[in-house]
């Protein structure tokens, strides 16, 4: 084992909330390691924060009509605050805006750059001309080469998966202005990631790197080498490692040629792990490169297996190449979470929301971590359904736990008052592990004792899902040694052998509010409350109570007084699963429905292609908007323009010029006599010389076609529509 951890979380982008696949992929098994080794004594620091820059984050911005300053304020806060309600038990939740991340970042740009680790080089890239400005990937819009998708975004066709380039993106269109964008040159530094890849193949691969072991390869999940590999096999080539945007860390001033560019999100995302370290260093008075620097100190990286290229080879390339920071010696990356037979997903609103979660079912944190657990995808996608919560809820954390630890405590005040009995070591009682033993007192302690051992064993090798198998059988262990032994039949007959079996139990449930704290620290804070131990600080009770077990020793000393009994967990009634099922049903039915095309069901199973909700709004901002009924009296092509018509429209009390982005949907002799509905106090814009007052309203199908919105019979023009 090595002196000290640095534990390391995914950054979430803090472009929305919390939803359960990102707890089941990297926070709760980060938090259930971080949780164990400090109750092992070790010397760990957990980190995360959120990831402010980037695409995702100016996206969500425009969408939303706020700055990115804004979106991010929201969402950090929001983030920090789900973890917490969740017991989600970080050291440090930093954030990549702060200064001293900035710092960091562009630090080891320099670095990097004096190492002579990157080459400069100038390529063309699409320009927004109306914008003026370059355009990330997200920013492009166009028709997949691949499956016709008319809204391919230029990094990823979401309708069919494809990965594309911008480049091959068929019409492009840019979604700042809707302009054709063009390629202009622009210049940036490329990070030689080919030099890398020998030594990168072999240390994913061996664990052995300049001549030294510092990873067992066997430890590494198969997924993970797996995609590295495919990787690798297909080459490292340089990338760009910078970009031509105005949010973001800034390339250093200093540097011929920065203007404009920022430092591209994978050097900066994960560099945002270094900086939570300082930070939190320079909160606790510590030193931060005693967990970055020394040899002797293990670096885990807890993931999605979405990010798992850019843990596993590009920072490693980063640290390499910034010289005397150590690798990390494993990136146990989960697979994917699946929510009721479907991929998770933000935009669809087809996830739970932790944070939602957490305010309907308050006290109820643990039974979500439990499920999550149980079901994690450590070895491959998982699934949640709300009818498995239920079950595995009432059957294994009511039935099997609470029901135990009440029943150990309630007999305890009935038949000694509420303190741990005397024991006669020479007697034998049945064990709670075998029907067909009968067992002293100390054995029991030492069998104990072995299962913790086992379930660390586990925790170790990041196999959270046996290891929260093995904390139950000890539980069904002990509810199994009430049943066998039968202390409210045999207190009469055999008493002495009941005091032994009582003991026994209230030492199971002491152990068990230590050994159930990784996984359910809330649990344990009520356990703990209830048998009059004080809450875990964390400061190694696990490896305390191992040797006391070892010894023989008793974690509750006879005489030692308990409380009162509460309800650990409380079963979950069938109408509040239903709720959270009707809630994802109407959320598929407003999916379904917002994509028909006019006229029909559509041809092909619908995927997502149709755009996010916007932000919600209050009646007030509705009432501002003035919209009439009108009717088309003339129609006319505008020169040398392909989208617009120009058309005069009948409102009744006037008529106005309207231009109207159309003409590559409708002739202007088809639109003549039109009934329409316009907004008809938006602000008057010139375009192309001609002044257009109002805007005729349109409806849009994934597809990009168009549809007239008009009133549903013949109406007089000019009266309001609400
Ligand atoms: N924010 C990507 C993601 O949320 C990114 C992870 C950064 S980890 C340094 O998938
Ligand atoms: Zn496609």
């Amino acid at each position: 084992m090595k002196k000290r951890y640095l534990v390391t979380a995914a950054l979430p982008y803090a472009n929305g909330p919390l939803h359960i696949g990102h707890l089941a992929g990297a926070y709760l098994p980060a938090d259930i390691y971080v949780r164990y080794l400090r109750l092992m004594g070790k010397d760990v620091v957990f980190v995360c924060g959120s990831d402010e820059h980037g695409a995702a984050i100016t996206v969500k911005a425009r969408k939303e009509g706020v700055t990115p300053q804004e979106i991010v304020d929201k969402y950090h806060v929001l983030l920090r605050d789900t973890f917490q309600q969740i017991g989600v038990s970080f050291d440090q939740y930093h954030r990549t805006s702060s200064p001293l991340h900035h710092e960091t970042s562009q630090e080891f740009f320099l670095k990097l750059l004096e190492n002579g680790q990157f080459e400069e080089k100038e390529s063309d890239q699409y320009y927004d001309p109306v914008a003026e400005q370059f355009l990330a990937d997200r920013y492009i819009l166009g028709t997949c080469p691949n499956c016709a998708n008319p809204d391919a975004y230029g990094d990823q066709c979401e309708r069919c998966g494809t990965t594309l380039s911008p480049t091959e993106l068929i019409s492009p269109r840019s979604t700042l202005s809707g302009a054709a964008p063009i390629l202009k040159p622009t210049k940036h530094w490329y990070l030689k990631l080919n030099e890398h890849e020998n030594w990168l193949r072999a240390w994913i691969n061996t664990g052995v790197v300049d001549g030294q072991p510092v990873h067992d390869p066997s430890q590494w999940k198969n997924h993970v080498i797996g995609q590295c590999n495919s990787w690798l096999d297909h080459g490292l080539h340089p990338r760009a490692m910078t970009r031509d945007l105005d949010w973001g860390v800034d390339v250093p001033q200093q540097i011929p040629g920065s203007a404009g560019k920022k430092l591209y999100v994978w050097l900066d995302a994960p560099i945002g792990y270094i900086s939570a370290t300082k930070q939190w260093a320079l909160e606790h008075g510590k030193d931060w490169t005693n967990y970055w620097l020394e040899e002797d100190s293990a670096l885990v990286h807890f993931i999605g297996k979405d990010n798992i290229v850019f843990h596993c080879l590009i920072f490693p390339a980063i640290l390499k190449a910034h010289g005397h920071y150590i690798l990390p010696v494993n990136v146990p990356a989960n697979q994917f979470l699946n929510l009721e037979g479907r991929k998770l997903s933000t935009s669809r609103n087809w996830a739970v929301w932790v944070h939602e979660y957490c305010a309907e079912f308050k006290g109820q944190e643990d039974a979500l971590r439990y499920n999550m657990i149980k079901n994690m995808p450590e070895q491959r996608d998982s699934e949640f359904t709300w009818k498995g919560f239920q079950e595995t809820t009432n059957s294994e954390l009511v039935n099997n736990l609470a029901n135990f630890v009440h029943r150990v405590l309630v007999l305890t005040h009935k038949y000694y008052e509420g303190l741990a009995p005397d024991v006669d070591h020479d007697l034998q009682i049945w064990s709670g592990w075998n029907t067909e033993t009968a067992r002293h007192y100390d054995e029991e302690l030492l069998l104990l004792h072995d299962k913790l051992e086992e379930m660390g064993l586990e925790i170790m090798r990041y196999n959270f899902r046996e290891a929260l198998r093995i904390l139950m059988e000890i539980s069904s262990a002990g509810n199994a040694l009430l049943q066998f032994n039968e202390p409210w039949k045999a207190v009469k007959t055999e008493p002495e052998k009941v005091r032994v079996v009582l003991n026994l139990g209230l030492q199971y449930v002491a152990v068990l509010s230590v050994a159930c704290q990784p996984f359910m620290p809330f649990t344990s804070d009520k356990m703990r409350r209830m048998i009059n131990l004080q809450s875990l600080s964390g400061k190694g009770e696990l490896l305390f109570m191992l040797n006391e077990l070892a010894e023989g020793n008793p974690v509750l000393p006879t005489n030692h007084a308990i409380n009162t009994a509460e309800h650990l967990f409380t079963r979950i009634p069938d109408e509040v699963i239903q709720a959270q099922i009707d809630r994802l049903e109407a959320t598929d039915k407003a999916n379904a429905a917002a994509v028909l095309p006019p006229g029909g069901a559509p041809e092909e199973p619908v995927q997502a292609s149709y755009q996010a909700l916007k932000e919600t709004i209050m009646y007030d901002d509705f009432a501002k908007m003035d919209i009439r009924t009108g009717t088309i009296l003339q129609a006319e092509k505008m020169e040398k323009s392909k989208k617009l018509l120009k058309l005069q429209v009948d409102l009744g009390f006037e008529t106005r010029t309207i231009l109207s982005g159309i003409a590559e949907h409708y002739s202007p002799e088809s639109v003549v006599g039109k009934q329409v509905v316009v907004l008809a106090n938006l602000a008057p814009r010139v375009m192309m010389g001609v002044e257009s007052s109002g805007m005729i309203l349109m409806a849009e199908d994934s597809e990009g076609r168009l549809s007239f919105v008009a009133p549903g019979s013949a109406w007089p023009n000019g009266y309001g529509v609400k």
